[in-house]
């Protein structure tokens, strides 16, 4: 009676160890195909992010390139103000710039032209394009933005984008200078 109990009781015993031997193989097993999962969603999420930027950089307009944006503090008794810039199309297509928007400050892309009865005189531009590979260089004397209301702004940048036809706006950082 005695043995047959010790026996059955070794036999549980073991059946025991033997599941628990099981059941760690099983969270190996379970801890691998867990790395594996891992490791195939780090995948994913890198190669994501690098589709994610290779789309980004065919966006043509991150193709556009701002150089030195700046404008002058009003003159005293002065309304208004300009500021210059840079603007350069490296992308493939045509870019059609169709404003500016500097909000709550009023801007406005001009140009000044030289003209035989007025002499120097400024008009208001609606639009230009950009062909590939074109630049345009706003200056005094030429294309220039031109702000109403920076009186008394106290800000060392004043943002502003370019409203284009197609795409993302081009944003504008400009520089906010003393006259000196
Ligand atoms: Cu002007």
């Amino acid at each position: 009676m005695l043995n047959t109990n010790a026996s059955s009781a070794g036999r549980i015993l073991s059946w025991d160890r033997l599941s628990k031997e099981k059941s760690a193989e099983i969270t190996m097993i379970e801890n691998n195909v867990i790395n594996r999962m891992i490791r195939v969603l780090r995948l994913v999420v890198i190669s994501f992010l690098i589709s994610v930027l290779a789309s980004c950089s065919e966006n043509q307009y991150s193709k556009v390139i701002i150089k030195d944006p700046h404008l002058y503090v009003p003159l005293n008794g002065s309304m208004m103000t300009s500021g210059y810039l840079g603007i350069y199309n490296e992308s493939s297509d045509i870019i059609e710039i169709k404003g500016i928007d500097c909000s709550p400050i009023r801007a406005e892309i001009h140009e000044t032209k030289m003209n035989s009865q007025e002499g120097m005189s400024m008009k208001k531009i609606d639009s230009f394009l950009l062909e590939p590979g074109e630049n345009s260089i706003f200056v005094p004397g030429g294309k220039h933005v031109m702000f109403w209301g920076l009186n008394n702004y106290n800000s060392k940048y004043l943002r502003c984008i370019f409203l284009v036809s197609e795409g993302q706006p081009i944003e504008i950082n400009f520089l906010v200078e003393e006259r000196g």
